[in-house]
């Protein structure tokens, strides 16, 4: 019988010092801490979520950016339910560095449907726009052209965060519901359906969430 799965994994990468530690703690506990160490290796936070009335689990992954660490926070991609890549708004080269952990986390393999795999484009930062060095409008294109959600926000002043951490539950959530699905079927617990009808072939839709 197909059952809910416990949780859904949600993994953070993106360059050292691009704030992908005091995203979560935003995310998790509306907070900021300016002293704020490098990630070393990779670890979780568990938050509960209500997605339309049903309490969901989320696991919040932080990894390190720093590349020493690659091999270590890359052994925790496994099982990832969406893929939150950070950049910085007033690095650029943390931009492009984004679209390097994209393709690394592609290159490891573990996203089982990379098709429908969800990944959401977070340029952080925000309060420092007047250093900008990305521009708005190439990041909503990368996010356009790859079916990727996208928003800048602060994780300083907490600006964007409205209803983010909802929007990364309900795309992990039913990323998390298919890969249960998938394994129910090869455990032989979900009968597949024999249809010969044509499926509609699926196309990823950008969300564009600010
Ligand atoms: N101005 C500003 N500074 C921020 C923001 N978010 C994080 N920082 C600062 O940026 C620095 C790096 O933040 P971290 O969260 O440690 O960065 P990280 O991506 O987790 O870095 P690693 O753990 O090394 O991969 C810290 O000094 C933070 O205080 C933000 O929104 N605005
Ligand atoms: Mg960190």
């Amino acid at each position: 019988m197909s059952e809910k799965p416990p949780f859904a994994k949600v993994i953070f990468l993106g360059s050292s010092g691009v704030g992908k530690s005091a995203v979560i703690e935003r995310l998790m506990h509306d907070d900021f801490k300016h002293t704020c160490r490098p990630t070393i290796s990779a670890g979780f936070q568990t938050q509960e979520v209500t997605l339309l009335d049903e309490k969901i689990n989320l696991q919040l992954w932080d990894t390190a950016g720093q590349e020493r660490f690659f091999c270590l926070s890359s052994m925790f991609f496994r099982n990832t339910d969406c893929c939150v890549l950070t950049y910085d708004i007033s690095n650029l080269k943390t931009f492009y560095e984004a679209k390097e952990w994209k393709r690394k986390f592609i290159e490891s393999g573990f996203p089982e449907n990379i098709e429908e795999f969800p990944f959401v484009l977070i340029g952080n930062k925000h309060d420092m726009r007047a250093a900008r060095k990305t521009n708005k409008s190439d990041a909503a294109d990368w996010a356009r052209a790859e079916g990727m959600a996208y928003r800048e926000v602060s994780a300083m002043t907490g600006e964007g965060f409205e209803g983010l951490l909802e929007k990364i539950a309900e795309l992990s959530w039913r990323y998390a519901i298919k890969r249960q699905k998938l394994r129910n079927i090869e455990e032989g617990n979900e009968a597949i359906e024999i249809t010969n009808k044509e499926e509609p072939t699926q196309k990823k839709g950008c969300c564009i969430i600010w």
